[in-house]
């Protein structure tokens, strides 16, 4: 348990709690708050309330006071964690994953980053080349990764729009040899439309505010964000300028060439544009009106004009005789497709850079044989949960996503705890909590939960409408406890009876607008844009769509949803996750009004309840924080102790494992398990650890003086 600080800043560690209430929970949290205590611990998991203001806890003096240390030798940080994930991993060669979660604009990404950089800071003491380059690639991608990805919404001004999992790989010195990111469902419907207040993708603002005359020049923009329809609702920010010009040195250090950097932006401008894009009908024939843009966008793009034109308008269609059709378009239907065009330039943007950074990071020519164990930390940034006025598809899967990580933050933390208690025979009192598996089921399991009802209307031929699926989902759903609807709550008068559906999630209820479910779920994209850019005489671009070398009669299988694509690789995240020893950060959003000054009380509490925290203190205090087998806790320790060195001649290792406990004096601090010892405090086996420290010279003394004969 954390020490180094007096007992005015509270308990650094809620274990310590006098009573485990939430009334004295929610006592220490604030007044540790107050007194700029933004870190304290529940065993090895890190609270963390969000500052909004800039701590002097960071940089070079903290790192090193962390470095290498036992999480209670110093107050609770972020860098104790890193380093307890790092050492784990360096001395057990055990993958760790750290899992940073909690609402939107709780703090996640600001701890994602502080977490890579004391890893970056604590590693290569030797500082060999190669390894400081996959650092520097490791570190500057956040500064690309969040250009691209992150936006300002009203929850946050600077809100990751994308899931983050980067796998950090390391040598057996212990050194980062490389890497590799994995990005979850990017909100692309973010390009086409903002709600009100929000902004675009920042990647925007940034280029027409930054970008030089020479390339507004040859884009043929105005710095302007105004002058675009996308761009048009959100205001530049005073650090536009300077981080267009930091984000192109990070691309620059990262590796992408000149070209590839030139291409980026063109794409960016070539959105820019195609929003400009209007359609106009006489009749029934729908026309371009802006020939002006049209034209930069074929120029932009390297593409022909008259493709350009020709796929917003038309659509190629295979008859059921096999023949090919060219079929016009309404206004409307050009308006999707121009729409649906522009996310899709930019998804593909987004997922391209991610792949061109895996390819300079990955991990060339290892050598098991030579390099030893590869081993892994993970960090998971994700988006938080979120509730705004109007949530849509999106929010539908952000908040999944969420569901699923607090799924698997009760099964490793409060489940498998318990479960080996009981398993190795220690008596144990049953913690109760809620079990937020029931809400993960309403939308992932087959048949009956949400997906799949989306997914059938997706698949129905004919004029299935949102509302349509909303009356199957309110059949299928009626008595679900956690999905209340229009049909159930006719009084309930925040709920627009047509419209909306509601999930009781586990951080709070969210009302959804149906109006849009499907067209996101199915994300079509007429085959004809795929084309027009495969033919792209840019090879950067080019080689992005691939799949536009298909002709249409070649396209026949249905490709999979974006929602099941979502709960797939949702699913393959946890998967890998479970397979880690993980760290966990808990997030906490202090007040609405991003305050560093102001800790609402009913905001924070309502947090603690919904993360399972109290439980999480509970299942601690009552358990024990560090176990072991008997005989590799008699291997690592048998030397401290007189009966069990060299060897014990006792019975069982278990029985030589009390010798070791008695005679150190803290037999009231552990239980004896069918297989293993569990000890409740860290501080025990600290006294253990030091003794070990101090003896091994003497042991490597004594052992050379044998193997020379001298003794
Ligand atoms: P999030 O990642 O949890 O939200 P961020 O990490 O972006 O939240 O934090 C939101 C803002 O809070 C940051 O931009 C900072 O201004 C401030 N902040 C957070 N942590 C710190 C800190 N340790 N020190 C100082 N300021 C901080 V989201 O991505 O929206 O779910 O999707
Ligand atoms: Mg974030």
């Amino acid at each position: 348990m954390a020490e180094m600080e007096g007992l005015e800043f509270g308990k650094s560690d809620f274990v310590l709690l006098d009573e485990v209430t939430m009334d004295q929970f929610m006592e220490n949290l604030k007044l540790r708050f107050e007194k700029g205590r933004i870190y304290t611990y529940i065993g090895d998991v890190v609270v963390s309330v969000n500052p909004y203001k800039q701590m002097d806890i960071y940089g070079k003096d903290a790192i090193d006071a962390y470095r290498g240390r036992e999480l209670y030798e110093n107050p609770p940080h972020l860098y104790a964690v890193s380093d307890a994930a790092y050492k784990v991993m360096k001395r057990r060669a055990k993958d760790t994953c750290i899992v940073i979660s909690g609402e939107s604009g709780a703090g996640k990404t600001e701890a994602s980053k502080y977490i890579m950089q004391y890893i970056a800071a604590i590693t290569n003491p030797s500082q060999r080349a190669d390894v400081e380059s996959v650092k520097n690639v490791l570190l500057k991608s956040n500064c690309v990764l969040e250009a691209f990805g992150n936006a300002k919404t009203n929850r946050n001004d600077n809100s990751s729009r994308f899931g983050k999992y980067m796998d950090i790989n390391f040598n057996f010195n212990g050194d980062p040899m490389g890497g590799h990111i994995n990005n979850y469902l990017l909100e692309k419907s973010r390009v086409v439309h903002q709600q009100q207040g929000e902004r675009n993708f920042h990647s925007f603002y940034q280029f027409l505010r930054g970008g030089s005359q020479e390339t507004m020049a040859s884009c043929h923009l105005q710095s302007d964000p105004s002058a675009y329809v996308y761009t048009k609702e959100g205001a530049t920010c005073n650090n536009d300028y300077s981080s267009h010009k930091a984000v192109v040195h990070a691309l620059e250090v990262i590796g992408f060439s000149k070209k590839e950097i030139q291409s980026i932006y063109q794409i960016l401008a070539s959105i820019l544009h195609l929003g400009n894009v209007q359609f106009g009908s006489e009749g029934e024939n729908v026309e371009v009106l802006d020939l002006e843009a049209v034209k930069h966008i074929s120029e932009l793009t390297g593409t022909d004009a008259d493709g350009v034109i020709k796929s917003l308008l038309y659509r190629t269609v295979a008859t059921g005789g096999g023949d090919v059709i060219e079929k016009g378009h309404t206004e409307e239907e050009a308006c999707f497709g121009r729409d649906a065009f522009s996310k899709a330039l930019y998804e593909r943007l987004f997922g391209w850079i991610v792949g061109r950074i895996n390819d300079v990071i990955e991990v060339k020519d290892y050598n098991p044989v030579l390099h030893g164990k590869n081993t892994v930390i993970g960090v998971l940034d994700i988006y938080g949960f979120e509730i705004f006025d109007n949530n849509s598809f999106e929010q539908f899967c952000i908040n999944y996503c969420n569901e699923k990580l607090q799924q698997l933050f009760i099964e490793l933390i409060l489940q498998q705890e318990q479960a080996e208690y009981k398993r190795e025979g220690i008596q144990w009192q049953d913690i109760d909590y809620f079990n937020n598996q029931i809400i993960v089921d309403l939308v992932e399991q087959q048949h009956k939960g949400l997906i799949s009802i989306l997914d059938e209307a997706c698949l129905t031929v004919g004029k299935v409408t949102d509302t349509v699926c909303l009356d199957s989902m309110d059949i299928k759903l009626a008595q679900h406890p956690h999905y209340t609807s229009r049909k159930l709550t006719p009084t309930d008068k925040t709920m627009d009876f047509q419209k909306h559906f509601r999930i009781r999630h586990y951080a709070g209820d969210v009302t959804y607008s149906v109006e849009g479910f499907l067209d996101k779920n199915r994300d079509l994209l007429f085959q004809d844009f795929k084309r027009l850019m495969y033919h792209s005489s840019n090879p950067v671009m080019k080689e992005m769509w691939p799949d536009g070398q298909l002709s249409i009669t070649e396209v026949t299988k249905r490709p999979l949803t974006a929602a099941t694509l979502f709960k797939n690789s949702i699913v393959a995240l946890v998967d890998k996750l479970a397979c880690k020893e993980p760290y966990y950060v808990r997030c906490i959003k202090p007040n609405e009004l991003k305050s560093p000054l102001l800790f609402d009380d009913a905001r924070c509490q309502h947090q603690v309840a919904y993360l399972g925290l109290l439980e999480n203190v509970m299942v601690r205090r009552a358990g024990f924080a560090y176990r072991q087998p008997y005989a590799r806790f008699l291997q690592r320790y048998k030397m401290t102790c007189e009966y069990t060195w060299p060897n014990h001649l006792m019975d069982s290792d278990r029985e030589a494992v009390e010798a070791i406990v008695k005679q150190h004096g803290f037999q009231d601090d552990v239980a004896y398990g069918h297989t293993k010892l569990f000890v409740r405090t860290p501080r025990s086996l600290f006294t253990l650890e030091q003794e070990r420290a101090a003896l091994i010279p003497i042991l490597v003394l004594f052992l050379q003086k044998v193997w020379r004969g001298a003794l």
